[in-house]
């Protein structure tokens, strides 16, 4: 499908800043007169937001298999490009979306320590040619981001994991930044809000 919109995607650990840092950004870029369209994963259509309960909020789900999470992770990208993401771009709208498939790389691939190769094809098969534009990683110690993520009611399956998790996930994304420094930006997300938005706002700058 041709391609005349943007597509920006947010990423890092629990509590980093990403939807904060979006509503933001989003508001100035709607004061600019842009149409931007925010998602979030995983969810963001009628079946993602169902596998999106099953992986996340089910308490029946606690004995899930890492492979049967990264199938389930990536059937709702996959619902998610083809239905909302493609067209959105085709009519020229900017797209931002609060976690993509790096999120599967980090979390499945290096997280969970599932085989590295087949996390890729399998993320790759999802999303087709379907690639972000930019991607703007908030990195932060894992202790302070889940900390601040602490308090939500709701029972969350994959904040349940031990600090050793967040640890590799951290190092996860600080390593696909330095694969691809072109497309992914770390921002220093122990900085304060205004900072960070200020730092996100040049670097989009550059892409739109
Ligand atoms: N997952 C997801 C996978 O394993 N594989 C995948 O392929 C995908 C897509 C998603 C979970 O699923 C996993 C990753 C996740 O574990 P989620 O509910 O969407 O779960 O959770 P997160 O994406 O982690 O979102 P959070 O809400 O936890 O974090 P955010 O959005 O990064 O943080 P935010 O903006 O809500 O901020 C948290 C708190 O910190 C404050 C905010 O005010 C807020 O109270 N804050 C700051 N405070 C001080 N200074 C700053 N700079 C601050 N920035 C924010």
């Amino acid at each position: 499908m041709a391609r005349s919109g943007k597509f920006i995607t947010f990423e890092g650990g629990e509590g980093c800043g990403k939807t904060t840092q979006i509503e933001r950004v989003v508001t100035r870029l709607r004061a600019d007169g842009r149409t931007v369209l925010i998602l979030r994963e995983p969810g963001g259509t009628s079946v993602g937001e169902q596998i999106r309960h099953v992986l996340q909020h089910s308490q029946q789900s606690i004995g899930m298999l890492p492979e049967a999470e990264l199938l389930l992770f990536c059937a709702s990208r996959a619902q998610l490009v083809r239905e909302i993401i493609q067209p959105a771009l085709a009519e020229g709208k900017i797209v931002i979306a609060d976690r993509f498939f790096d999120s599967t790389t980090v979390y499945q691939g290096v997280g969970r320590k599932l085989n590295p190769p087949a996390v890729q094809f399998i993320n790759e098969f999802a999303i087709g040619d379907c690639r972000p534009d930019l991607t703007l990683v908030i990195d932060l110690d894992p202790r302070v981001g889940l900390e601040r993520a602490r308090g939500r009611e709701l029972f969350d399956r994959m904040e349940n994991q031990s600090l050793d998790f967040y640890d590799r996930v951290r190092q996860g994304y600080l390593a696909l930044a330095w694969q691809e420094p072109a497309r992914i930006k770390i921002l220093d997300g122990s900085q304060s809000l205004a900072a960070i938005e200020q730092q996100i706002w040049e670097l989009l700058r550059h892409v739109l």
